[in-house]
């Protein structure tokens, strides 16, 4: 017989925690202030930068927006072979000024707007054409395919322009020298991807987005085809394409981090506070409904074989013993059930790990019987707890797999009041 487990957090922790939440940028776009700021390379040597220099394969740039037409005064452009989406209240800059290879995001008349610039192929700028700034949140996503710089432009799943842009790498040049248009070499600019400001802090000419961003991924692929797609209904869960994934659910301090777990990262972004008012603020806004408290099942652990399957037996609730019920596993093992506040998917031993290791709250010790077990946890009747999400996967040590593990699915659970 050994102890009930106990759900523990740090004494000030839930609270963030329990919540989703967005950053909040006021278009103040000067003084290197009111954006976030991601390093894609070092100008002081000749190795590449983290995975979120995308640009030499495919990519695919999605995030979720939120704005208002009275913040966002930038009248729409002309776009076709030119720059012109600099001129749009910018959302996303990964310029280089006055040097090729670059691209952004931004809203002109309403409407997003994607340039890319190639290395000496030409410049493309195309437009959407549904009006954005209505105070709503919208799905944006944006593709390029390297090899023909085909470009595409989706707006809440819906293609509404794509256009044979220019070709080739367009990824920060790895040897890369900032040219000398800010004060001296822009080196605090332009090896960046800002969101939420124009980087370089040019001029009014060039301004900022004033509105609210959540949810940015970038990829390695083309996620999306013409025909359109549902855009998804909860955050993202990093995957093999993912080259940086940015949550926004900090909720408080200067850092957004990127949760892709990708090789070479993280490509972490640093809040730069300032202007009147002061952003980004931290919001408690997002496009995504909290969660209904539950229990929900994602992801195999084990490809289609399902073993080691974990439900709940018991409620959700606070106050309450939780029973993670514990099922197929081939004969007596040891492992552990790991709870985690992120979701992930990577293969690992044979199976796939489903939580985000960088997140884990704790582990519990498992010993199965027979191919089962339970797995009691204790979840103390703190009000703050209610509504909290947590997430958890157990892998025991099992010969009859691959690799001697055996993972189990996934499995939500949002505490009830
Ligand atoms: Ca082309
Ligand atoms: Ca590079
Ligand atoms: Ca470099
Ligand atoms: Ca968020």
């Amino acid at each position: 017989m050994r102890a009930t487990a106990v759900l523990v957090l740090a004494a000030g922790l839930a609270a963030p925690l329990a919540a989703q939440s967005s950053l909040r940028f006021f278009g103040n776009g000067v003084g290197d202030v009111d954006r976030v700021k991601i390093r894609v390379d070092d100008p002081a040597d000749a190795l590449p930068g983290p995975p979120a220099d995308v640009g030499a394969e495919d990519f695919t740039i999605e995030l979720w927006l939120k704005g208002a037409a009275a913040d966002n005064d930038a009248p729409a452009v002309s776009c076709g072979f030119n720059i012109a989406w600099i001129y749009g209240n910018i959302v996303l800059d990964r310029d280089r000024y006055n040097q090729d290879r670059k691209f952004g995001l931004s809203l002109a008349g309403g409407r997003v707007v994607f340039g890319v610039s190639g290395q000496d192929t030409g410049d493309r700028t195309v437009c959407g054409t549904s009006d954005v700034l209505d105070g709503l949140w919208h799905h944006v996503a944006v593709q390029r395919r390297r090899a023909d710089g085909w470009m595409w432009l989706h707006v809440d799943g819906v293609l509404e322009a794509q256009a044979d842009g220019p070709d080739g790498d367009v990824s920060y040049p790895d040897a890369g020298v900032p040219g000398s248009f800010c004060g001296g070499p822009c080196v605090n600019s332009d090896p960046f991807l800002v969101i939420g400001a124009e980087k370089h802090d040019a001029g009014p000419e060039f301004p900022s987005f004033d509105g609210f961003v959540d949810e940015l991924r970038l990829s390695r692929s083309l996620r999306y085809g013409a025909g359109g797609f549902a855009p998804a209904t909860a955050p993202f869960a990093t995957d093999a394409s993912t080259a940086a994934l940015y949550h926004f659910d900090e909720g408080a301090g200067t850092l957004a981090g990127d949760t892709s777990g990708a090789a070479g990262g993280p490509s972490d972004g640093v809040l730069q506070l300032g202007g009147s008012p002061a952003g980004p603020l931290w919001s408690s806004d997002t496009p995504f409904a909290a969660p209904a408290c539950g229990a929900v099942p994602y992801g195999l652990g084990l490809g289609g074989a399902n073993v080691g399957s974990l439900s709940t037996a018991s409620s959700c609730a606070i106050g309450t013993l939780i029973s993670f019920d514990l099922a197929g596993f081939s004969g007596d093992s040891a492992g552990a059930l790991a709870l985690s506040r992120g979701t992930f998917s990577l293969p690992l031993l044979g199976g796939t790990l489903l939580i985000d290791p960088s997140k884990i709250l704790f582990d519990l010790p498992v010993f199965t019987t027979a191919g089962g077990a339970t797995v009691p946890l204790f979840v103390p009747p703190d009000p703050v707890l209610a509504g909290f999400t947590f997430h958890d996967q157990t892998a025991v040590f099992d010969p009859a797999q691959a690799q001697s593990w055996a993972w189990s699915n996934g499995l939500s659970i949002t505490l009830c009041p």
